[in-house]
Parts: structure tokens; sequence; C-alpha cells
């Protein structure tokens, strides 16, 4: 009888330590993403969901995102809208189509009686006919997808995978006991298509540069909060760039962040033959993001790799730092896949994710207070000093706790 009023103190106790605990989402490759929580040491983990590919990680103590103990302030929000430039999305990726942005102006039955969303009528006068969950600036139409004639294989048809990472990062479904979770659990991404895989963007850089202006105001008008933007416009004629800086102007005057990619060349792009654009742009709302491995050393591509380079970096035009090697969504033969990705570009979703956590928690910042916040609060790190603006990781508990009170 003793033993068992025991056992029930026990148990009563342990419910009362859980309910303060932080709180894991179910999602069964959770235990993957050790970039967003890790106590330190090696771990073997398999790098793809759909073939045998074990990889180790050595884990410095304490570099990662602190991010179960953040989702104790916030999950995210449907009420967020993030928006994402990238050259098509897999929308259907069964691990992100819950937190795709549904255009309020387009959704719902018109007067006659026909979905909003495929009436042909541009029902919210935004200049846009059916922009329901964004747009392809690139042929024009409702359908941001990443399915192209390839131009670089001539024949095949090969949907374009890029913008997965970054969508899973910021967005997968949390908690949805599928896959992984996102940064937030629940968040509207907003899907902007500039370019297309085998487009004349190979051809001609500056295409890019309409597509993306364009992009960037539909982005303001409509909504969102926060623009992530893996990549760049592969121009420095500041005369061609005047357009886009432009919009980068429009965006910061609406108080809209936009967080880009410090690219993969493992150069200082603080030096004049080194800028890429949008990165060296001086605007406050611009967030620009260097990679940093498990060691929070800048990330180097280790030797014997396939790819050569590393993060860029430059004290003046690299604001700060995030783990680029994310296991998160992927695509692969049109299926819906997970993989650990890397490269700036998935370090910079991961800052664009912490910014949407901030913006649900306090809607009421801009984006110049948000960059101040995720800068200020930042993990610093000795191998960083001198190379990162900010010398620092972005850390998500501490950045919601310093938002709390901002
Ligand atoms: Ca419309
Ligand atoms: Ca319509
Ligand atoms: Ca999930």
């Amino acid at each position: 009888m003793k033993k068992t009023l025991i056992t029930i103190l026990i148990i009563l106790v342990c419910i009362g330590c859980s309910s303060n605990r932080a709180e894991y989402p179910d999602d069964p490759l959770f235990a993957n993403q050790v970039s967003y929580q890790n106590k330190g040491g090696s771990v073997t983990l398999d790098q793809l969901s759909f073939r045998k590919s074990s990889v180790e990680l050595n884990l410095k103590e304490d570099i990662h995102l602190h991010l179960v103990s953040a989702w104790t302030i916030t999950k995210g929000s449907k009420q967020t809208v993030v928006a994402l430039l990238d050259d098509g999305f897999f929308y259907n990726h069964v691990d992100v189509r819950d937190n795709i942005w549904r255009n309020p102006g387009e959704t719902g039955m018109d007067a006659n009686g026909y979905p909003k969303e495929t009436n042909g009528i541009d029902d919210d006068g935004n200049g846009y006919v059916d922009d329901v969950m964004g747009w392809d600036f690139y042929f024009n139409d409702p359908d941001p997808d990443c399915y192209i004639y390839d131009g670089k294989f001539d024949t095949s048809i090969q949907p374009y995978p890029h913008a997965m990472d970054a969508m899973g990062i910021i967005g997968a479904k949390g908690n949805n006991g599928v896959g992984v979770a996102g940064i937030n659990w629940d968040v509207s991404m907003m899907l902007l298509k500039m370019m297309a895989q085998g487009s004349a963007a190979w051809e001609n850089p500056l295409l890019r540069i309409p597509k993306a202006t364009e992009a960037i105001r539909y982005a303001v008008n409509n909504g969102a909060r926060v623009i992530n933007w893996s990549g760049f416009v592969n121009t420095k004629d500041l005369e061609k760039l005047k357009p886009l800086k432009e919009a980068i102007d429009y965006a910061e005057s609406k108080g809209v962040l936009l967080v880009v990619a410090a690219g993969n060349d493992l150069k200082n792009i603080d030096e004049e033959e080194n800028l890429i654009y949008p990165a060296c742009f001086p605007n406050e709302n611009i967030l620009c993001v260097g990679e940093i491995d498990f060691n929070g050393q800048l990330y180097v591509v280790p030797p014997g790799s396939r790819y050569v380079g590393g993060s860029n970096y430059g004290e003046k035009n690299v604001d700060i730092a995030a783990i680029g090697q994310n296991y998160t969504t992927y695509l692969r033969n049109n299926c819906s896949v997970y993989r650990l990705g890397g490269g700036t570009s998935d370090s910079a979703p991961v800052v664009t994710g912490v910014a949407a956590l901030i913006l649900t928690l306090r809607p009421d910042l801009n984006a110049a207070q948000v960059k101040q916040i995720i800068m200020e609060s930042a993990t610093p790190l000795a191998g960083l000093q001198g190379k990162i603006k900010c010398g620092g990781m972005v850390n998500a508990i501490s950045a919601l706790e310093m938002a709390r009170s901002f």
C-alpha cells in the first residue's frame, strides 16, 4: 500500500515537471534535426530518407539553434506570412502543403458561385489573376510550380528542388506525425517564382532583375513580413540593379525584412571584386546570412568533396551566421523525401524562420527592429570575429526572449 502511494506520488511529480519542460514534436524524423537542438558529441544519422547514406557528425556543445526551448514561447502562426523567392516550388510535398499561404482575396466563392482561385478573375484587384498561393513571375501565371523543360539536359523534364530546403526549414508542418518539424510549426508561405531551371537565366542573368523586383513588390503589397531569398543576381552593374534596389527600399519603408544568403564561394564579399547583390546593398532591412559548421566555424567544404568553396564572409556585408546542414524536406522522383541539406541557401532560411517566430510574438516590430534583435541576441563565436558583422550565430530562444521585452 505504501509502495503504491509512493509510486503515485512519483508519477504526479513527473507530470508536474513535464508540463514545464520543453515540448518535442512528434515528427518521426525530428531526431535527425540536430542543427535545431543537440547535446554535443558524435552522432551518426542517415542523411537521406530514400537511400542508406549514413554520416557521422561531431557536434560541439551549444552550437545549435536552441529551438526546442524557443518553442515554449511560440511555435509560429498562420497569421505570419513569409514570402519565398526561388525558381519553382514542389508545394504538394506532404510536409509543407498545409503551410502554404492562401490569398484571402482569391479564396472562397465569387458572386456566380465559382471558386475565386480558378475563375479567371482578379478578385482582389491586386493586378494578378487567381494568385491564390503566390505567382510565377517567369511565365506570368498563378502556378509557381517547379516543373519545367530543363535546358541543361536538352530533352528531360526535371523538377527543380532548390526551394525545398528553404520551405521545410522555415515551415515544414510541425507535430503532424509526418517527417520533420519546421522552425515554424505553423506559418503561411507565399511562393514567388522568379525564374525557371533551364530558362534564359543561364544566358542572361540580368533577366532576373525585373522578376525579382516585381516579386519583392508583390510580397510587400500582399502581406508578407519577411522575404527569404536564398540567392542573388549575377551582376555588379549598379545602374541595371537600380529597380531592384528601389523595390528593396520600398520593402524597407513598409517594414518588410529581406533575408539573403551570403553565397558559397569562400570569399570576402566586402572586397570590391567579390560584391554580390542584393547581399551588399546597405539597406537596414537586409539580413545577410553566412554558414557555419557544427563546430561553430565558418563552413568550408571538406577536401575530397565534389564541391569546392564554403561560406562567403565579410565583416561589413555578412550580418550573422547559421548552421546550413539542416535535415529537412526534399524532392526526388516526384516524391516527398527528406535529406540533410547545406550551403548558405540553407542557413538563410534558418534566420528567416526565427524572424517569423519573432513576428508571430511581436507583429508590431518592423524589419530593422527584428534585424537588431536577431543580431544582438546571437551566440558569439570566436571563429567568426572579424568575418561576420555580429560575430555570432542565430539563437532562437535568446531572440524570442529579447523580442518579448523589446
Ligand atoms: Ca488577384
Ligand atoms: Ca480569381
Ligand atoms: Ca512534420
